[in-house]
């Protein structure tokens, strides 16, 4: 069995990705078959609990609320809104759900109190419940674990070289300290990133040296192509080639042979050819459902037409580790610290998100 390895170098990951497409192919199935069944894909639905107006500038983000986008912004959904949604998912045959909210960070009170309910409901429901809620202390970690949290996303996106060209509301550290502070819980943990925002094939080999140095390694590698939204800086990157999220796929299955690799947005542009290779490569994990949190995804029907055809079942859910307990916000043993810590701010000027943000300032002032 390849060994799971923490010690990768940028150079050797290089070596991989640029490896003729056929050997490449070849050693990533080989692996993928040591580790997992190559015809069982996991299944989560996106749902966006709280949708735009988010304060940080994200070059690739239509919820970022500095940039003119066409999306609806809501508040946070109610439980019971989330709870038929969970319902729905999980009838259309999905294992996992991920609540995703537009916000730099977790701040306790009320709204995150809120979230906790929705982690509690949907995990009675028995199914995985994901959250992706921006950066979060060791407390509030905890608490989401406590209320039956399964995994906690949250993206390095990219190198950490190139991050200072997309973001600068944020650094990269408290990206690496947030999945830090998840990973001193029992929630596993779901780091991935975004090819196709105008980075170089080192910086993608780079983001795969800060994941799979991580130890453990993150159970699962959400592999996203750009969309590229109208409004947003990165609107006129040009698309992804599917060569180059199968070589994505092929080597951060390589370099993580245990996570589950998630082909994630992006499907839309994608043949049913193109995503099989990628699920040959190593992908084992999809987003189902029409939406992703505000852009389109493949209609669930399509999605089951391509399982059916490549032979392909969707994975049980609590197969990789077992279901957390709820504990009962009554019952609860946690306390709210109401911390504020200072993540960074590094503040420096990005063009291209200056630029975007000048666009829809004149775009309001009409
Ligand atoms: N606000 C939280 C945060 O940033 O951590 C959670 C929600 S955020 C929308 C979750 C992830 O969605 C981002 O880290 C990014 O990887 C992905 N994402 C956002 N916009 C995208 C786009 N246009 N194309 C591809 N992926 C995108
Ligand atoms: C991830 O890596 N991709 C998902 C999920 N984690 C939260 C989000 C994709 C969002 C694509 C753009 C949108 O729909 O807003
Ligand atoms: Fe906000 Fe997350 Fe979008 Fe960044 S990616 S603008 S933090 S919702």
């Amino acid at each position: 069995m390849s060994a799971i390895r923490h010690n990768w170098t940028k150079e050797e990951i290089l070596e991989i990705y640029n490896r003729p497409l056929m050997e490449l192919l070849y050693q990533a199935a080989t692996v993928h078959r040591e580790y997992h069944d190559p015809n069982t894909v996991q299944v989560s639905t996106l749902l966006s609990i709280k949708t735009g107006g988010c304060p940080e500038d994200c070059g690739y983000c239509p919820q970022a609320a500095r940039y003119h986008t066409d999306i609806e912004g809501n508040d946070l959904m109610t439980v019971p809104h989330v709870k038929a949604q969970a319902l729905r998912a999980k009838a259309a045959g999905s294992s996992r759900v991920c609540m995703g909210a537009a916000w730099r960070n977790v701040k306790d009170g009320p709204e995150f109190d809120q979230v906790l309910e929705m982690v509690r409901t949907i995990n009675k429901l028995e199914m995985e419940v994901c959250c992706t809620l921006g950066m979060l202390t060791e407390n509030q970690a905890q608490r989401l674990a406590e209320a039956g949290l399964y995994a906690y996303n949250h993206n390095l996106d990219t190198s950490e070289e190139y991050y200072k060209e997309v973001i600068s509301t944020r650094g990269f550290e408290d990206r690496l300290q947030t999945i830090d502070n998840v990973r001193k819980t029992n929630v596993t943990v779901c780091s991935g990133g975004i090819i196709g925002m105008g980075e170089s094939v080192e910086d993608r080999a780079g983001m795969l040296v800060a994941l799979s140095t991580l130890s453990p390694q993150p159970e699962s590698v959400p592999i996203n192509a750009l969309v590229a939204v109208e409004g947003t800086p990165m609107a006129n990157e040009k698309p992804v080639e599917i060569w180059e999220m199968i070589r994505m796929v092929a080597t951060t299955r390589i370099v993580m042979p245990q996570t589950q690799v998630r082909l994630s947005a992006g499907r839309t542009e994608m043949s049913r050819e193109g995503q099989a290779m990628c699920f040959f490569a190593g992908a084992n994990s999809i987003f189902a459902g029409d939406k992703l949190l505000t852009t389109p995804n493949p209609d669930v029907s399509e999605d089951m037409q391509m399982f059916k055809m490549l032979g392909l079942n969707p994975q049980k859910p609590f197969v990789k580790k077992a279901q957390p307990e709820t504990v009962e916000a009554t019952e609860s043993k946690l306390q709210e610290l109401g911390e504020n810590p200072k993540w960074t701010r590094p503040g420096h000027k990005i063009q291209k998100n200056e630029l975007a943000k000048e666009e829809a300032q004149k775009t309001k002032a009409i």
